[in-house]
């Protein structure tokens, strides 16, 4: 049941768009999730296309190119494991992979693989409808083109559609705004500069420590204060990575059976709890993970995540590590969580972020006690004073998880839009797919593993999940597959009453939804484990894609 139409145009009356080509699948979005699932795709013979709202692929490392931008997982593990030949060949160069190098592995992954030819950039979809007389996926673009799919993918991304808040004046500010998740590609140059950083989540405290070392003047607008490890960033040795590869598979093995697809090192003499040791002994643990660096630490105990006293004993530490970094006690106790367990948001990595504050020509603002008023054209206005700017960076993050699929108008069956179905919150069944709305796939969609995984881990689940499921489709000549809604109900009890015995939900966070005003609170991600998740997954495919229903 392939397509084979893929390049053809076909005839379309004169108030139609000027194209309308047919694709067995269309994919949205060229990031990690993109680029492997057109690969998938066309290992099974199916025509697909990508399209791609950037001008370039790589996803969130195409646009987050802001100073200091880094991933805090490790590079080894943070890649693809679909090729043999690509994992032993690429070479990593830092314990830490930087945004560029990323994304130079991700444009190689597009030329290795010959990906470009079926991707077309700069080109953003803008509304997918689901036609029930032909079973196809109507998608148009806001280049006014309209193609036609049985399958549409959303990889689009947990973390890709940026959120800036509203505040009175942004419009009129002079100098040179900035959000970090669409950083200009050209250099920014902050060399004698007053700027300002809104948001001290993981990407301001990656790149406050590089504009603070160009700008003259910085200033720091801090809402809630975050928790940070060290990353101690360092060269790739030769041996250690030939070490990880000459055992590569056992190594992912382990990545996609684990908890958080992470080989995070277990405290082996204390399995179970912070509270059953001793202070000294919890104290060796944590120093021992500092000194590693990462974020390691939320596996020191096995119940830093659901219970508070526990939790208490880790967030105790890491708030004396600032106390010790920070010169002024005042700033000290300013940068200092509180009111929130630690790593219920997502847990920062930094490298020197805490000691940027003892230099001189930075200031944090506490923006709680003193809110932003108002952006004027010549800078900005707390409650409390004033401050001259020539630049403004928004690290104020994403509308993330839900924002860059609700941002296309989806039709499903009925006409049913699916940003009305989510209006009270995303409605999936495991993360793949919604009710109503058949024959559309989400990569890491609210309701899987996703954004409290390594993500590359979880992307190449979804995708080869999905791969299988259209296979298994095609050999039964089926037209339709649709979570039905008792499996899809009985999914979102499940992901909510795993999240309800965590601290996750106690927190606002973007897990929550709680950043973008408006946007209902509810915890997105699942937190059963990457590992138990899979199981469910290919229990679901074993059992004839049981909990969906099947249209032939
Ligand atoms: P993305 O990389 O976000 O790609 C989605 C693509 O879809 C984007 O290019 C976007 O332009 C495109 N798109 C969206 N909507 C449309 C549309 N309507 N039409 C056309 N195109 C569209 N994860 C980790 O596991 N570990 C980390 O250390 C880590 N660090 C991160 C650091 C930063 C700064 C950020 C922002 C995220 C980080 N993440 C990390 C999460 C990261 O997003 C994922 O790891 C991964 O890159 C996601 O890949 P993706 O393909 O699913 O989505
Ligand atoms: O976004 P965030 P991010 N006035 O939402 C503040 C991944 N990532 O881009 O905490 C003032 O976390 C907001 O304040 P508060 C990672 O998964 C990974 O930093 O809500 N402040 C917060 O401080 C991460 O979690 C890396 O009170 C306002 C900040 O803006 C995700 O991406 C690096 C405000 C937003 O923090 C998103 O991170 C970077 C307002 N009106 C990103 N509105 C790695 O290193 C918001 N804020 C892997």
């Amino acid at each position: 049941m392939s397509d084979t139409s893929s390049s053809e145009f076909v005839e379309t009356d004169a108030s139609e768009p000027e194209s309308r080509r047919t694709f067995d699948v269309v994919v949205v979005g060229a990031g990690f999730a993109g680029l492997y699932m057109l690969h998938r795709l066309r290992g099974l013979g199916l025509s697909a296309l990508v399209f791609e709202a950037a001008g370039g692929v790589g996803g969130t490392w195409f646009w987050n190119r802001y100073p200091g931008a880094r991933c805090d997982f490790e590079s080894l593990v943070y890649s693809y494991s679909f090729s043999e030949e690509l994992q032993q060949e690429w070479e990593w160069t830092e314990r830490y992979p930087s945004q560029e190098e990323i994304l130079r592995y991700l444009n190689h992954v597009a030329d290795r693989f010959d990906l470009r030819r079926d991707i077309q950039l700069d080109t953003r979809v803008t509304s997918a409808v689901f036609d029930e007389a032909t079973d196809r996926w109507q998608i148009r673009t806001n280049r006014g083109e309209q193609v036609s799919a049985r399958y549409c993918v959303m990889a689009t991304g947990c973390l890709s559609d940026p959120y800036v808040p509203d505040i009175k004046g942004i419009d009129t500010f002079e100098g040179k705004t900035y959000h970090t998740g669409r950083w200009p590609h050209e250099e920014v140059d902050f060399s004698g500069q007053r700027v300002a950083v809104i948001g001290t989540g993981s990407t301001a405290v990656q790149a406050i420590p590089e504009i603070a070392k160009q700008a003259s003047e910085l200033v720091v607008l801090q809402r809630r204060p975050s928790f940070s490890m060290p990353a101690r960033n360092a060269p790739l040795s030769p041996d250690a990575q030939r070490e990880v590869k000459a055992d590569y598979t056992a190594h992912r093995q382990a990545a996609r059976e684990s908890l958080f697809g992470l080989e995070l090192r277990v405290n082996e003499n204390t399995p179970k709890s912070a509270l059953q040791v001793s202070p000294e002994e919890r104290q060796r643990e944590y120093e021992e993970r500092w000194a590693e660096g990462g974020v390691g630490i939320m596996a020191a105990f096995a119940d830093l995540l659901v219970n508070k006293e526990a939790n208490d004993t880790a967030a105790d530490f890491l708030r004396g590590k600032i106390r010790e970094i920070v010169h002024d006690p005042a700033v000290a106790e300013l940068l200092t969580p509180t009111g929130y367990p630690f790593a219920s948001k997502r847990l920062c990595v930094d490298s020197e972020y805490f000691e940027t504050f003892n230099r001189d020509n930075v200031t944090l603002i506490d923006v709680k006690a003193s809110p932003i008023e108002e952006i004027t054209p010549s800078g900005l206005r707390t409650r409390d004073a004033a401050y001259e700017l020539d630049s403004i960076v928004f690290a104020t993050g994403f509308d993330a998880m839900t924002g860059a699929v609700t941002s296309v108008d989806i039709q499903g069956r009925d006409g049913t839009t699916l940003r009305e179905k989510w209006a009270d919150g995303p409605r999936t069944y495991l993360g793949l797919a919604s009710a109503g709305f058949p024959n559309l796939f989400l990569i890491t969609g609210p309701g899987s593993p996703s954004v409290l995984s390594n993500m590359i881990v979880s992307i190449e689940q979804h995708v080869d999940w999905i791969a299988d499921c259209i296979a298994y489709l095609d050999g039964r000549d089926a037209r339709r597959i649709e979570p039905t809604a008792e499996a899809e109900q009985a999914w979102v009890a499940h992901v909510a009453e795993v999240g309800g015995y965590t601290l996750f939900p106690t927190t606002d966070s973007w897990y929550m939804g709680s950043n973008v005003p408006g946007k209902a609170r509810t915890f997105m991600p699942y937190i059963g484990g990457v590992g138990a998740y899979r199981s469910k997954c290919d229990d679901v495919a074993a059992k004839d894609y049981e909990g969906f229903s099947v249209t032939v």
